[in-house]
């Protein structure tokens, strides 16, 4: 494909597209997959359902696709969600509807069938849960082998589940992701495993598409759009893909790009409101949220990239403020997200609430992963049902309360 290439998003420096590589290795950045785009014809996707792959003149092209139909997901109208924090316009772009119930499918539905058009055997990851379930499943769908690093004990029930029943093998590494994740690093060479991490930068074409998606769902790009941030992948994904529509002339108006931490873990925030071009890591980062408790995120200069170059911003939010917001949502819209997720609406209440955010504005919220991931936060944070004898009059007496 000599209209593809990778380039280091620093020195730029090129690679060939068929190699194995993930850094520059001049300067140590992470890599952008380039094209020579040709002039884009609408009318050649506009036939094709929503998926990741409606939008494959934008993606690597590959001689198998392994998919379980990924993307297309919902872009729900929140009546009631923007009438309860009054404002006029709300979406809630729900990735939760993915087939693994995450939005870590797009990126694996490209990565996984990069795996396999570069001859990999053997496809790995580090993960917080989301990326583990997906990646076992699309490495079973294609074949490969898979390993799985996790942080021991620190996943939700739900994303363990999967990967077990993919059939990965699951390593529960006695330390957090961020050590996970270095491990992974280390022993790709040596053991010959193809990285699906967001560092991989064929995962994040899959990613991008959810700005495709949102923008033809709307009809228009939305004036913001508000994402949980962990390793900052989707986040730079998400940018990528509204950056190159802006340059093929499919779009005009950029959207902001507001990303959302967990205060436990903001390192990409914290520079954010320093104004700050590079992120301090967060040695041990601590939040509900265990998707996003990542403190060295390594898409951190994309992301920052992003939120700068949007004039977006980032923002931090605390476990409480998650677990309001995930009842909230589910109380008000009837959609059930993980705490991770439940981020994105947070920050918006805490933006609104800032007047950072405008309550005209047409606001997007991504919730990245569905709330049956993590079944232990509700039976923790919600009503406990009613314990009852089966008797009419003691029904009544409790329903008529
Ligand atoms: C539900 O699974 O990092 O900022 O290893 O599962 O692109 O990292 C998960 C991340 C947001 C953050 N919401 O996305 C993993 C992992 C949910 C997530 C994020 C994750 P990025």
């Amino acid at each position: 494909m000599e209209d593809m290439w990778l380039e280091c998003i620093r020195c730029r420096k090129k690679f060939p597209w068929n190699i194995v590589i993930y850094t520059c290795d001049h300067c140590g950045a992470l890599l952008d997959v380039k094209y020579h785009f040709e002039e884009p014809k609408p009318e050649r996707w506009r036939e094709k359902p929503l998926s990741v792959w409606r939008y494959e003149d934008f993606l690597p092209r590959v001689r198998e696709k392994v998919s379980l139909n990924e993307g297309g997901t919902s872009l729900h109208r929140c009546k009631r969600l923007a009438e309860k924090l009054g404002v006029e316009n709300i979406w809630v772009k729900n990735e939760g509807e993915n087939p693994t119930g995450s939005f870590k499918d797009r990126g694996m539905t490209v990565g996984v069938s990069l795996a396999k058009e570069l001859g990999s055997r053997t496809v790995a990851c580090a993960s917080t849960g989301n990326t583990s379930a997906s990646l076992a499943a699309y490495a079973a769908k294609a074949g490969l082998k898979c390993v799985v690093m996790i942080p021991s004990g620190k996943i939700a029930l739900g994303k363990l589940a999967q990967a077990i029943m993919y059939g990965a093998l699951v390593l529960a590494v006695e330390g957090n992701f961020d050590q996970a994740l270095s491990l992974v690093e280390q022993s790709s060479k040596r053991l010959g495993l193809y990285i699906l991490n967001s560092l991989n930068p064929y995962r994040l074409e899959g990613q991008k598409t959810i700005a495709f998606e949102v923008i033809e769902q709307l009809g228009q790009p939305p004036d913001a759009i508000i994402l949980p941030v962990g390793n900052a992948g989707n986040i730079s994904a998400i940018h990528k893909g509204i950056v190159e529509w802006k340059q093929l002339g499919l779009i005009e108006q950029v959207p902001r790009l507001i990303g959302i931490q967990a205060e436990g873990a903001a390192p990409i925030a914290h520079a954010y409101k320093k104004k700050e071009k590079e992120v301090v890591f967060v040695e041990n980062p601590e939040t509900v949220a265990t998707a996003i408790r990542i403190g060295k995120p390594v898409n951190w200069e994309k992301a920052l990239r992003a939120v700068y170059d949007t004039n977006g911003a980032a923002e931090t939010v605390t476990d409480e403020q998650i677990l309001q917001a995930q009842k909230l949502l589910a109380r008000t819209e009837g959609i059930f997200v993980e705490p991770a997720s439940a981020a994105s609406i947070a920050g918006l209440v805490k933006l609104l609430d800032a007047g950072l955010v405008d309550k005209n504005e047409r606001i997007v919220c991504v919730t990245t992963g569905h709330g049956l991931k993590d079944p232990d936060t509700p039976i923790r944070t919600c009503e406990k049902p009613i314990q009852i004898k089966p008797d009419l009059e003691a029904i009544e007496k409790i329903v008529a309360q």
